[in-house]
């Protein structure tokens, strides 16, 4: 099979990352299907991967089965030695992972690199978590009779993952599920398979036991997901990606009565009242919209500015992002790589076309780069309001678009006024206002005077059609356990 690792520059341990294309292979069957992945910074081949279905799938499901039993009989410390094994060794193969990231994403090196460490420092979390699954005891009613609760491992966990973050995705899912003495198989997305696959070289190094971490490499998500949906021995689905793939894989999952994670897509407000700090607020909106070319689920995808800091904010706001320099991600000081792909271009200047054609005012970029590849100008549009698209669906790009308000009871109901309920942010400095917004947005996560709040420590996740469950904290181990009661009488 050929793997054209050579195109990926900066690589320290060009061996280990021979194996990629081999991490299925380990006890699962292959075929002879294969899938192309590119550059899409620079068009070039990265790797041509095994192309696996059904099949493929079945028989990952059968090891990962077969192993579950063992793996949860082990000791909570030997579950967590392991994860600790493997977080150790993404550390070393820091750089690596975040090189091939970039290769295959797009994203800027120095993201990437961050991407990698807070991958790590899921395993990290988790590697300590496995030693604090407890269970309870409950006062019985009658004297004869001790009433308790055990945890136990929900078992084969089938997970997708997608191209966005391609390598914390993974930690972020798995490290739980192990943690919990689940076993698991999980399809990257079509785009960004090569960090899983070296994450996955990397487990079998730390030295997981046969069928504990199965991956299966596919050039669409369809009949994997199917099967992963419906074969009885997977007995829980995560997924991360859009909301119309999650309401697929929740209804493929009913029959099963399956236990299903979903994060999902966003449409994140990002409030900007008249007492807050006008330059945090700055550089907080831009961190909120343009990391990751502005591909994350938990994106601002409308900036609302209250009336009497509106054209203060904007002058600032589109200063900066002028600055923004937009390129390859190896290249240094890129702010912004490309989009994913084409569709995604497509969607954006859609967008971008509704807006204007509706009365909406492009203040900067706007433009693709180039007539090649998929580099597009970070983009500011002003004189938005609620019937153009930019305000009620989630872009998945570098554009910002800011809407005036002037009522802050008013603005609260707009930001609520969406069917997602992911990801809220907003900038105040009163305290009563600070507590009553915090309070009234209907979100799973909001930031306050911060544009940044993903954390290992922290319960990511949404509400409404953003998602079910939580991932990352104490609380992402709950969707991975079940909960068994047990009553000993005779006593
Ligand atoms: O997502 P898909 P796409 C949102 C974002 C973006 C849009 C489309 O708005 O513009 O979704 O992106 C697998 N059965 N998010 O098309 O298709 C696929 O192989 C089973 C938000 O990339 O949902 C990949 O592994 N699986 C989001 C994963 O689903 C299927 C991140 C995601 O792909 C499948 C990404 C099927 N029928 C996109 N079809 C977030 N929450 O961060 C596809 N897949």
């Amino acid at each position: 099979m050929p793997l054209c690792l050579p195109m990926i520059r900066h690589l320290k341990s060009p061996d280990l990352f021979g194996a990629i294309d081999r991490m299925p292979a380990l006890g699962t069957p292959v075929g002879e299907r294969t899938f192309k992945v590119f550059n899409p910074s620079t068009g070039e081949l990265l790797a041509e991967l095994p192309d696996m279905g059904v099949e493929e799938t079945r028989a990952a499901i059968d090891m990962a089965y077969v192993a579950q039993a063992e793996w949860a009989a082990l000791t909570a410390r030997e579950r967590s030695d392991m994860l600790w094994r493997w977080h150790q060794l993404i550390i070393d193969h820091a750089d690596d992972l975040a090189a091939i990231l970039t290769a295959e994403m797009g994203k800027p090196l120095a993201e990437a690199k961050s991407e990698v460490s807070h991958a790590a420092a899921y395993l990290q979390w988790y590697a300590e978590e496995a030693n604090r699954i407890y269970g309870e005891t409950i006062s019985a009613p009658s004297t004869d009779r001790r009433m308790l609760v055990i945890k136990q491992p929900v078992g084969v966990v089938g997970t997708i993952t997608p191209w966005n973050f391609p390598a914390s995705m993974v930690a972020r899912k798995i490290s739980p599920a192990l943690a919990a003495g689940c076993t698991i198989v999980l399809k990257p997305a079509e785009q960004t398979p090569l960090v899983a696959g070296a994450m996955f070289a990397l487990a079998h190094q730390a030295g997981f036991p046969e069928g504990v971490v199965n991956l299966i490499y596919a050039s669409e998500g369809d009949a994997v997901g199917r099967e992963l949906c419906t074969n009885p021995k997977v007995r829980k689905i995560s997924f991360t990606g859009s909301t119309e793939v999650g309401r697929l894989l929740m209804r493929q999952c009913s029959d099963q009565i399956k236990k299903v994670s979903l994060e999902l897509g966003g449409n994140a407000p990002f409030i900007i009242f008249d007492d807050a700090d006008i330059d945090a607020a700055v550089d907080g909106a831009i961190q909120a919209k343009f990391r990751n070319a502005g591909q994350t689920c938990v994106s601002a995808n409308r900036l609302y500015v209250q009336s009497s800091v509106h054209d203060e904010f904007v002058e600032k706001f589109v200063e900066k992002v002028r600055h923004l320099s937009v390129g390859d991600g190896f290249a240094p000081a890129v702010d912004i790589g490309p989009l994913i792909d084409k569709h995604a271009l497509v969607k954006i200047q859609s967008h971008i076309a509704d807006s204007v054609a509706k009365g909406g005012v492009i203040r900067c970029g706007g433009k693709h780069i180039g007539k090649e590849g998929t580099f597009f100008q970070p983009t500011v549009l002003t004189e938005i309001s609620s019937e153009m698209i930019v305000a009620q669906e989630e872009t998945f790009g570098p554009l910002a678009p800011i809407i005036r308000f002037e009522d802050a009871d008013q603005v609260v109901r707009e930001a609520n006024d969406t069917i997602y309920g992911l990801a809220a942010y907003f900038y105040a400095s009163n305290l009563k206002r600070v507590w009553r917004v915090a309070e009234a947005l209907e979100y799973g996560m909001v930031g306050i005077n911060t544009g940044r709040m993903s954390s290992e420590a922290a319960p990511f996740g949404g509400i409404k059609q953003s998602g079910i469950g939580r991932e990352g904290s104490r609380h992402g181990l709950v969707d991975y356990l079940e909960m068994k009661y047990l009553c000993l009488g005779g006593i």
